[in-house]
């Protein structure tokens, strides 16, 4: 039994399109993918808002909200419940750009449209936060905007959002990189500052993907320790990511088992979930994956996330303390070597 509530999003479990060859796997049908997250353990389903509303942007803003209770009910009838809803502001035309922080103001209307259609989802699946990973918001060419006065345009639709529903929380996604070249929120401390300059900071929120900090050379556990000190982990992407390249969104703990653990512990040593934050599990399968076993990645995600909280249980407090008062860090060490390893 964990203590965490753990979820996923449709988006992975996919065909296993990259940028070298096309799908690999049939497309699975969502409530498909809420039968089978149910079975595997999950609580709960996150969302794109056009995973919930595929025609969304030909639909009236009534027909978008009934559409959505449908799915609600789809997520009823296998016990899970919403997480979130993010506007995939990265695959329109109108976001080819940027949404928010994009040079055309019909684009940043588009994005803005999409952002309060996410938050009618929202309140129609039941979810209480949107994540805002912001894509497409940076340069691709550096000299193309104003990083200041966009990073003012970023906080303003923040400021429209929370606006427009006044209990929506607001989760913005840290990632440094790709598809954008510079990004404007790169690490927790980019997202903390700018959940700081808005009208309602308590509002305003983090999404730590592990991935996303070792994009940005850190320390996921560090960077969710940063998050919580001021109350603003809302959400966590956990996953693995062998070094500085693509974001390769692999099983979480598979490339450093310590760096997992520790993110496990500052988890449970903080109390992260006593207000209902979830751990999603934000995992590719391998393309090579065949489609009879395509839920592997996350079931193996959830199982080494479980045993390692088993292994915080186990973590010695008073050895631990031990170490400390003797400065003996070399002997600390070890002994989480020999914790992980089972010696
Ligand atoms: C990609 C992101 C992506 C988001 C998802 C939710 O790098 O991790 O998977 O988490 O779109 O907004
Ligand atoms: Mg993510």
């Amino acid at each position: 039994m964990s203590r965490f509530k753990f979820t996923a999003g449709p988006w992975n479990v996919n065909e296993g399109v990259e940028a070298f060859g096309p799908g690999v796997r049939p497309t699975v049908p969502m409530e498909e993918k809420f039968k089978k997250f149910a079975e595997v353990g999950l609580s709960g389903v996150q969302f794109h808002d056009d995973d919930a509303v595929p025609d969304m942007n030909n639909m009236s803003e009534k027909a978008i909200i009934d559409y959505a209770k449908d799915v609600k009910a789809e997520l009823d009838k296998y016990g899970l419940v919403a997480e979130f809803v993010a506007p995939r502001l990265w695959m329109d035309p109108h976001t080819t750009d940027g949404g928010f922080t994009s040079n055309s103001k019909e684009d940043y209307d588009f994005a803005m449209w999409r952002a309060k259609r996410s938050i009618d989802i929202a309140n129609a699946l039941g979810a209480k936060n949107i994540v805002l990973w912001l894509a497409r918001e940076g340069t691709l060419c550096a000299e193309s905007k104003d990083p200041v006065e966009k990073i003012g345009a970023l906080i303003d639709s923040i400021n429209d959002m929370l606006a427009y529903d006044d209990k929506i929380k607001v989760l913005i996604e840290s990632k440094p990189n790709e598809p954008i070249d510079r990004s404007y929120c790169g690490t927790i401390g980019h997202v903390m500052a700018v959940s700081a300059a808005t009208k309602d900071p308590a509002r305003v929120g983090a999404v730590l993907e592990s991935a996303h900090a070792i994009l940005a050379g850190l320390d996921p556990a560090n960077e969710m320790a940063f998050a919580l000190k001021f109350g603003k982990l809302g959400s966590v992407h956990l996953n693995d990511q062998n070094g500085c390249r693509y974001d390769q969104d692999k099983s979480f703990g598979v490339e450093s088992l310590r760096g997992a653990f520790n993110q496990i512990k500052v988890l449970c040593d903080h109390n992260y979930g006593a207000n209902g934050e979830m751990v999603g599990l934000d995992v590719k399968a391998m393309r090579t994956q065949k489609p009879e076993d395509q839920y592997r990645h996350i079931q193996n995600s959830m199982k080494i996330a479980m045993m390692l909280e088993e292994k915080v249980a186990k973590f010695d407090k008073a050895f631990q303390a031990k170490c400390i008062a003797e400065r003996n860090y070399e002997a600390l060490e070890m002994y989480v070597m020999e914790l992980l390893m089972g010696a």
